[in-house]
């Protein structure tokens, strides 16, 4: 496996609507490119382990109240207190399959109401992704599963208001896969792109940020 040797880790976010299948997807997809012997880690945002991560988890289970700004910005130092790890990790060449990014970040609070560009601000400058795995379902479709938990943002109406900010957020970073189909054909998909990212990185291509 050496023809992993000396290029940087790439930065693969999986975003999509709640109940859209990302958590299973991701570790799958981290599994996989373990047994190919790629230097890989699982993350997630919010990361619930830090003091910012256990505000945030207590605001979705509502077990406390804070405006839509407070928690928004919250969201956003939860990215940036992770950030330059995440910059020593990538660098030193491993890669990160991360379960939702600056994009929920961006359509969760948009949904709300605030203001997009406001929303976008304080993400400016975190690790942009070289790819964005969107798992892309109808609302309808995802509330279908079941298992909404009883978090805030886990009902339909709202499921629809972020689907239609996240529509807005496609770059050329972007690859919207049908989450409708079965599982191991999603897998299939994620697997090759992943590779075709990080088999890329050999190129050299330094870490951009957001949202240049
Ligand atoms: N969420 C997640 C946000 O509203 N903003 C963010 O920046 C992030 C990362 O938190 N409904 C929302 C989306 C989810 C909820 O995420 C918890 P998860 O992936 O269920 O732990």
């Amino acid at each position: 496996n050496c023809h992993w040797d000396n290029s940087r880790g790439s930065l693969i976010v999986l975003e999509g609507l709640d109940r859209s299948g990302k958590t299973s997807q991701s570790n799958s997809l981290v599994s996989f490119l373990k047994g190919k012997g790629v230097p890989v880690e699982a993350w997630h945002f919010p990361d619930r382990s830090t003091t910012v991560g256990g505000m945030i988890s207590s605001y979705l289970a509502n077990k406390s109240q804070l405006d839509d700004r407070t928690i928004h910005l919250l969201f956003s130092a939860n990215r940036w207190e992770k950030s330059s790890l995440m910059e020593t990790k990538l660098k030193s060449g491993v890669t990160l399959v991360v379960d939702r990014y600056s994009y929920s970040g961006v359509a969760f609070s948009a949904a709300k109401g605030l203001d997009i560009q406001w929303c976008k601000a304080p993400e400016e400058g975190l690790i942009a992704p070289d790819l964005v795995l969107y798992l892309d379902i109808p609302p309808e479709k995802a509330a279908e599963r079941g298992g909404y938990g009883s978090e805030r943002y886990e009902h339909l109406d709202f499921q629809q208001k972020v689907a239609s900010h996240y529509t807005n957020l496609h770059d050329h970073t972007w690859k919207v896969i049908d989450a409708c189909q079965p599982a191991e054909d999603i897998e299939k998909q994620l697997r090759e792109l992943a590779l075709e990212c990080i088999s890329s990185r050999r190129d050299g291509k330094p870490l951009s940020r957001l949202w240049l």
